[in-house]
């Protein structure tokens, strides 16, 4: 073989062995917007640590806590362009991006978590992780940011009625944006990266998340108020670059879904934990809890949202989809 032959040949292969298949150490960055000691940080330690294992420490990953590599939207651009590997992500955003999955924001459409877990990690669910690969990210697994509760500076939150003119942070999500003005409140979307430097300034009145999101951030050092609304069931998203996963080998790719199996695991069981002794969590830090507010109520008042961004959004038929699934 000529000496330019085998410079030749040499270069292919590494370039071959670099593109088809990590043969040394490599490091994936992991982004999220809570901190580390959360639901979505525990997912991301379960990921790493079974990435590292099963790969026999030739993949290692490197968590970016705390809204470090941006707010959620932002990180999903990041991936679509390479520069993130992979996140755990509330869908809050993800609609901008693959419209389907605003069928899943609806408010009051899952009546509790066990049918929000069946369904999502039944058919429909999984389908939905299929739309991810046309926008250049590779949808992994459906985890969980729980059931959103309404915070507030300003007082008890009891009826509908009670939110007008509330400066209320949503997601950059449409349907919530809707939902929040159809219910009288002055709806505000912005980044989570920016909402505690928010409220501590009183820019925005109040906001809506998860228990396991309220008591990861310490909400109750700038809201006084919580009502356990559950207006909306908030999935998370085990999401990865469709750059880093098409450089990766078959068997490394087995090794992230098998993480991403790990990633929804620990999650879930945190968000379990967390949200047992929730109300008991807020209230020994001194927040009131309006523990029962009128729900149906709630749901009426929001319905405009659905009637509005359903057809918008194209996503009437999956919808009703879901509302049938929980009936059987
Ligand atoms: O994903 O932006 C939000 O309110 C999300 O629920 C939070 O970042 C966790």
């Amino acid at each position: 073989m000529s000496f330019l032959k085998a410079i030749t040949t040499g270069a292919v292969l590494a370039v071959g062995t670099m593109y088809g298949g990590t043969t040394w150490a490599r490091t994936l960055s992991f982004a999220l917007t809570p901190p580390l000691e959360s639901h979505y940080g525990a997912a991301a330690k379960a990921f790493a640590e079974t990435l590292k294992t099963e790969s026999g420490g030739k993949l290692t990953v490197n968590i970016s806590p705390g809204g470090a590599l941006g707010g959620e939207r932002e990180v999903l651009e990041g991936m679509q362009i390479g520069t993130i590997d992979a996140a755990i992500t509330s869908t809050g955003p993800v609609g901008n991006f693959v419209p389907d999955i605003y069928a899943l924001d609806f408010p009051y459409l899952f009546k509790d978590t066990a049918s929000a877990r069946k369904i999502l990690d039944g058919p429909i669910g999984q389908d939905l992780l299929g739309k991810f690969d046309k926008v250049g990210l590779v949808g992994l697994a459906w985890g969980e940011n729980g059931f959103r509760e309404l915070t507030n500076s300003v007082h008890p939150i009891k009826t509908p009625e009670d939110l007008k003119g509330l400066k209320v942070r949503t997601m950059e999500n449409q349907v919530h944006i809707a939902a929040f003005k159809a219910v009288g409140a002055a709806p505000t979307p912005m980044s989570w990266t920016e909402v505690i430097t928010a409220l501590q300034q009183g820019t925005i009145d109040g906001q809506e998340n998860p228990i396991p999101i309220i008591v990861s951030n310490k909400l109750w050092e700038s809201q006084k108020y919580v009502s356990m609304t559950d207006h909306v069931y908030s999935p998370a998203l085990i999401v990865m670059s469709k750059i880093t996963w098409d450089s990766l080998s078959q068997d490394e790719q087995g090794w992230v879904r098998d993480a991403a199996t790990a990633a929804v695991k620990a999650d879930r069981a945190w968000v379990d934990k967390t949200v047992a002794d929730g109300i008991a969590t807020m209230k020994s830090h001194g927040m009131q809890v309006v523990e029962h507010v009128d729900k149906a109520a709630f749901a009426k008042a929001m319905e405009p949202a659905y009637t509005e961004y359903a057809k918008k959004f194209g996503v009437t038929d999956l919808v009703e989809k879901i509302r049938k699934a929980q009936e059987q």
